[in-house]
């Protein structure tokens, strides 16, 4: 029986529900610093979110626009500096303290770093923004606790690719099966599962109707002890939260 060794964990609506008023917030004021008179409203941003990656949004968004923007000569230095000026404005939002750790994340963090876990990152996000969010939300150490921190361009293909997970596995030196990761979106499942690692879903406002066919389980948060998880696919046997009995016993190890 493999043994569990690491969690892997996904960033943005795992770690933290960023996108809606963190992420989307950022965009819209770059653009108005910019000049632009683009706006993503929640719904808008929902459907942008179909395409992984800043820089890549803007590009698609940019795209579907047509003819009806007339685009610098050069786009891709256009993009690229309007998606600095974003990151500019998230790392701002997350240093105000806007946008909280969702419900069990820092729990399970202690958890697994007290049984001797390993931690990793595996996200789409830019790096400066995990090491913000890590550091405003779990204090300046934190970031030594993550043995892995694979981010943003990394990788060649972002998510649903399996790119950043075959590095985060690479760079754990560790067998897909030893690891279980932590995701909130298809795309995340994909990515996961196409890197042969068992996943576990979160959901939140933006993902809770995508298709989380071949997820081991799919719960609305991690759960506290003062409030349950609520199971909406998977077998999680008597627990209340996702703490580490549930997480050995996912892997294949023990039953729960
Ligand atoms: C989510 C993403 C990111 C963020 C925006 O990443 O797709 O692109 O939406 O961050 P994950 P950037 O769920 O993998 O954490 O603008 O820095 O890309
Ligand atoms: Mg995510």
């Amino acid at each position: 029986m493999t043994e569990l060794k690491a969690i892997i964990f996904d960033v943005d609506g795992t770690l933290a529900d960023t996108e809606r008023d963190g992420h989307r917030l950022a965009f819209n004021r770059a653009f108005t610093d910019a000049g632009l008179d683009w706006h993503w409203d929640v719904e808008t941003y929902g459907r942008l979110l179909e395409v992984t990656g800043g820089k890549e949004r803007i590009r698609h968004f940019v795209e579907q626009l047509g003819p009806g923007f007339d685009a610098p000569a050069d786009i891709e230095s256009f993009i690229h500096k309007l998606h600095q000026s974003k990151t500019r404005h998230y790392l701002l939002l997350l240093m105000s303290g806007a946008i909280p750790l969702r419900p069990g994340v820092e729990r399970l963090i202690h958890e697994a770093r007290a049984a001797g876990l390993k931690l990793a990152i595996a996200t789409t996000t830019t790096p400066e923004n995990v090491a913000s969010l890590l550091k405003a939300k779990l204090g300046e150490d934190s970031l030594t606790w993550f043995d892995v921190i694979a981010a943003g361009d990394i990788v060649p293909l972002k998510k649903p690719a399996p790119d950043v997970y075959h590095y985060a596995l690479q760079r754990l030196g560790l067998k897909a099966a030893e690891c279980l990761a932590i995701e909130d979106s298809e795309h995340g499942l994909a990515a996961a599962t196409g890197a042969g690692i068992k996943t576990i879903i979160t959901v939140n406002d933006y993902t809770q109707l995508q298709d989380f066919t071949g997820a081991a389980i799919v719960l609305d948060h991690l759960g506290e002890p003062d409030a349950s998880f609520k199971v909406l696919a998977g077998d999680v046997r008597e627990a209340t939260l996702v703490d580490l009995p549930l997480l050995h016993s996912i892997s294949g190890e023990t039953q729960h």
